[in-house]
This record gives structure tokens, C-alpha cells and sequence, in this order.
């Protein structure tokens, strides 16, 4: 007999008909002359029904929640069910009969966080993960539509790209290397033959914020491409995000409602977005009673106050050059400015930061000096400028921060299976 998914159970495809089910016991219930089994697959929960004179009551009567199991039966319409059907239990196998599960329902996050590999198995976090699976797929369709190739950087480091604060440092059989913060400089060399390119790959920080936000390992979608300026940048990082959302929002509508996230805010975000200055942001914060003077960085308290009169995503652009990366394109106008945006999000702020590199080997080499960083561990960045140096652009989103927004997230722990953190490593 075939295997049916559970979610073909309940739309309806088996129904009064024989059919198999492999999964797990998420819930039982017993009266005297019947037990229910509640079953989970990958796909759904169904309710199967044992009764006393059945030769399969005996297993059903041993068997304890998160065993495996094997059912046999038919598929009974049936209103009272929750989904609307349930299965009348003809054969019961115990797969693997599980040990008293320790997850119930009165445990603290804090203990749920420790038994992350058994919390896994819960309904919240498996649509999480069904949809960042999705958010995933539409992310590689957009740029294949858009004509990126996709390539593989290094995970192994020689020199910083984000600055020295939130490197990790390691041991490479007695030298010192690190792990990557940001593909972004080998992206830039592959541009040069492959002109647009992107990649979906984990970075490392070394951060010791513990916020809602903050991940020492996350997954990092990185496009960067030639020819091109900040125009181009904001028009093709706006278009990724409104395809993610409206994707998402037509594809995942069933896991969206069933986490309770708001999926109205997913169908509204169409280009073009706003876009403000750096100093167009100081001045609205300014006006709300903030402190910061032009020149500082944004912390996440200000961020959340400019996000909050957008109501949705947005870019501020232009910023001050002391507060942005070496590598970051002076405006050419105005030395003090770079070409650098950020994209940012209610209650998260900042998702994403791209921009124009700096192409112009003297201009690039100043700053390198002016930042005291060494110019011999950028030899090999520098290089890109001497030989057909071209006009170029990227981004890099953090997969993570995008899913905590989407999916109205307390915490960004949850958009990833396994979090790091400083204090998390385990499991
Ligand atoms: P930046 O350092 O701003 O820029 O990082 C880009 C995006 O990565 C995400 N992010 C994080 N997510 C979770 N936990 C963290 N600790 C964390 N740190 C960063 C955010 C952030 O917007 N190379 C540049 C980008 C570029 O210009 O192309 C870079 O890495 O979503």
C-alpha cells in the first residue's frame, strides 16, 4: 500500500480509502474502548483511531508520545476531527518506541534552548524551517533570473573584511587565520570574470551583543556585481526583497498563518522603497529628541525610531565615511560621504549593507592607510583595481534578521536550527 503525506490525507485525496502513514506520536488520549493517536509527519498532524477489539490495542495502549510508527488504515470523513478526517487504525507498528519525551508543555525557552535538537521536532519551529526554506529557493530564483552565477567563497580568512572587533581567530596548522565575517572581497574578484555573482554562505561574527538581532554564525545572501552603481544596487536589492516577500506570502500562506505572523505586511512591500540620507535620518532623529550628532553610528534604539514612521523597508544612504568600511566608494563630491546603504526594517533595523567598492586603486590605498590597516594582507584585493578595474556594487543580507522580520520572531534564534551565540553552542 502507498505511504500517504498526511497533508493528502486532509485535502481530501484519500478519503474512505485504505491508506499507509509513517511519522511520530505527537499526542495520545484513551477512554475505555478507544485510544487516539495523534500523528505527525513531515507534512501535517492526523488523528488515528484504535479501538479494543482490535489486535493492534495492546501496542497502542504501550506506546508513548515521539515513538515511531507505522499505521495502516482507512481514511473516515470526519467534521469533529480537527483537519476533518482521521484514520481508522487496522495495523499498528512500533517503529522505535520513544522514552518519556522531556519537552512538555509547561517548560521554560531556557529549557527548550538546551534540548534545541528534541524542539526541532515541535510545529513552530518546523514551519519556521519549511519557510526558510523557501525564502532560500526564492532567493536563488531571483538571482538566476537576474542572471547571477552562483560561486563558493572561502570560509578560512586571511584579513578582515568588517574590521577587527568581531573577528574570530583560529589556528591554521600554527599560523593565524580567521573565519569569514563577509565573502565579499573574493566575490569582488570573481566579478571580473563572471560579472555578477552571489553566493548564500555563513559568516562569523565575533559579537558579544546578545540582542534580539545579533547571531555569531549566520547565513549571509551576497550578490555583487560590475558596471553598475548605487542606483542599480538599490534597485536590484529592493526587487530581490519584494519577490522574497510577495513569493513568500503566495507560497507559505498556510505556514504564515499558522505561526500568527502578520502576512498583510509581506503582500505590501513593492518597489520602489524610500530611500533617505544618512543626514535626512539624522535630522528626523534629531526632531524626535534623540542625541545622536551627525557622524555617529546608528545604534538599534535609533534605527527602530526611523523604522517605525516608514512601517516598512526602506534605505537610508550616504553616510559619513568614519563610520563605513575601507573598502566602501568615496562620493567623489564630497570626500566626507561614502556610497553606502543599509536597508532597514521595523522593529529589527538594519537587514542588509551594500555599495559601491572603491575602484580607484590610489583612492583605495588612502584609505587603507587612513584606517591603519596593513596594506600587505589586501595585496591581493588591491591587485583587482590594477588590472581592469570597473565600476562595481553589492550587498550582503542577513538571512536570519530578513526571516525575524517576516515572521514576527521574538528572537532571531529561532530563524536558525542550531543558534550560536556567545553563551549558545550547544546542541
Ligand atoms: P554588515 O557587517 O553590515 O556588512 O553585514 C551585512 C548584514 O549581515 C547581517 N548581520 C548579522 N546577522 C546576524 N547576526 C549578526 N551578528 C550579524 N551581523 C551582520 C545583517 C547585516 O545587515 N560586506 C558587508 C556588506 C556589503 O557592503 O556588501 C557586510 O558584511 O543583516
Amino acid at each position: 500500500m502507498p505511504i500517504a503525506a498526511i497533508q493528502d490525507i486532509l485535502d481530501g485525496k484519500y478519503a474512505g480509502k485504505p491508506v499507509s502513514v509513517r511519522g511520530w506520536i505527537y499526542r495520545k488520549r484513551e477512554s475505555k474502548k478507544t485510544i487516539f493517536l495523534v500523528v505527525r509527519d513531515a507534512s501535517g498532524i492526523i488523528q488515528c483511531t484504535v479501538k479494543t477489539d482490535n489486535p493492534s490495542w495492546t501496542q497502542a495502549e504501550k506506546i508513548t508520545i515521539e515513538s515511531s510508527v507505522m499505521i495502516t488504515g482507512t481514511v473516515k470523513q470526519d467534521k469533529r476531527a480537527s483537519g476533518g478526517y482521521e484514520i481508522t487504525v487496522e495495523k499498528l507498528s512500533i517503529i522505535g518506541l520513544a522514552e518519556t519525551f522531556p519537552i512538555t508543555q509547561d517548560k521554560s525557552e531556557e529549557f527548550l534552548r538546551d534540548v534545541r535538537h528534541l524542539w526541532l521536532r515541535s510545529r513552530r519551529m518546523s514551519l519556521i524551517m519549511r519557510v526558510r526554506s523557501e525564502v532560500l529557493r526564492f532567493t536563488h530564483e531571483f538571482f538566476r533570473k537576474e542572471g547571477f552565477i552562483e560561486v563558493s567563497p572561502p570560509m578560512f580568512i586571511s584579513s578582515a573584511c568588517e574590521g577587527g572587533s568581531t573577528l574570530f581567530g583560529l589556528k591554521y596548522f600554527g599560523k593565524d587565520l580567521y573565519l569569514t565575517q563577509s565573502a565579499q572581497l573574493y566575490l569582488e574578484a570573481l566579478i571580473y570574470s563572471l560579472e555578477k555573482v552571489y553566493c548564500v554562505a555563513p559568516s562569523f561574527r565575533a559579537e558579544k551583543s546578545r540582542t534580539i538581532r545579533h547571531l555569531t554564525e549566520y547565513w549571509h545572501i551576497e550578490p555583487e556585481w560590475a558596471f553598475a552603481d548605487m542606483d542599480d544596487l538599490m534597485r536590484v536589492e529592493e526587487d530581490l526583497l519584494s519577490y522574497i516577500c510577495q513569493k513568500t506570502a503566495e507560497d507559505c500562506k498556510r505556514e504564515i498563518e499558522s505561526l500568527g505572523a502578520d502576512i498583510s505586511k509581506l503582500k505590501v512591500v513593492n518597489t520602489p522603497f524610500p530611500r533617505i540620507t544618512y543626514t535626512e535620518a539624522i535630522e528626523k532623529l534629531t526632531a524626535k529628541g534623540f542625541k545622536i550628532k551627525w557622524g555617529e553610528d546608528f545604534g538599534y534604539d535609533d534605527e527602530k525610531a526611523l523604522a517605525e514612521e516608514f512601517g516598512k523597508p526602506f534605505f537610508v544612504y550616504a553616510y559619513p565615511r568614519q563610520i563605513k568600511a575601507f573598502y566602501c566608494k568615496t562620493h567623489r563630491d564630497n570626500p566626507d560621504l561614502v556610497m553606502s546603504t543599509d536597508m532597514l526594517v521595523p522593529r529589527i533595523g538594519e537587514i542588509s549593507t551594500g555599495g559601491a567598492r572603491e575602484d580607484d586603486k590610489e583612492e583605495l590605498l588612502r584609505r587603507i592607510r587612513e584606517l591603519d590597516l596593513r596594506e600587505e594582507d589586501y595585496k591581493w584585493y588591491i591587485d583587482l583595481r590594477r588590472y581592469g578595474t570597473v565600476p562595481h556594487v553589492g550587498f550582503g543580507l542577513g538571512l536570519e534578521r530578513l526571516l525575524t522580520w517576516m515572521l514576527d520572531l521574538e528572537n532571531i534564534i529561532d530563524a536558525i536550527p542550531f543558534p550560536r551565540t556567545t553563551r549558545r553552542f550547544y546542541p
